[in-house]
């Protein structure tokens, strides 16, 4: 079963796309947690980090320029943000598609860590 994200990238389903290239597919969140939500993925399913290969690791490098980019260009850069990714059942991950959260636009304070 495709995963939503990967439906996304088919043109499946609607989303508002940020950013798009033939590696990386950038989002607004559906459920956004701050001003700015933007959801920043492989094109190619990669479940969850423990899946990356060394062979991705460009590829992870590239989410992270992605989300610079688009940091700088929604103007969140220099106030600064925050950049999450969750793992499987404890780190919260809801959608099995490796995906960069990048969250700002207002002060976020503390990352909090429930004990
Ligand atoms: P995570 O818990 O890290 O797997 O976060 C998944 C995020 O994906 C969550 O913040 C809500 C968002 N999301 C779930 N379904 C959809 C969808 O269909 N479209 C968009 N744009 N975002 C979605």
């Amino acid at each position: 079963m495709p995963t939503l994200f990967e439906r996304i990238v088919a043109g499946e389903l609607p989303a508002d796309i940020v950013y798009r290239d033939d590696e990386i597919t950038a989002f607004r969140d559906i459920r956004p947690q701050a001003p700015v939500h933007i959801l920043i993925i492989p094109n190619k399913p990669i479940p969850t980090v423990n899946d990356i290969t060394d062979a991705d690791a460009p590829l992870v490098g590239r989410l992270f320029l992605v989300a610079r980019d688009l940091a700088k260009q929604l103007g969140i850069a220099a106030d600064g943000y925050r950049l999450i990714v969750n793992c499987n059942s404890h780190g919260g991950q809801e959608v099995y598609h490796l995906h960069l959260h990048l969250v700002g636009g207002a002060p976020l304070g503390p990352m909090t860590v429930k004990r």
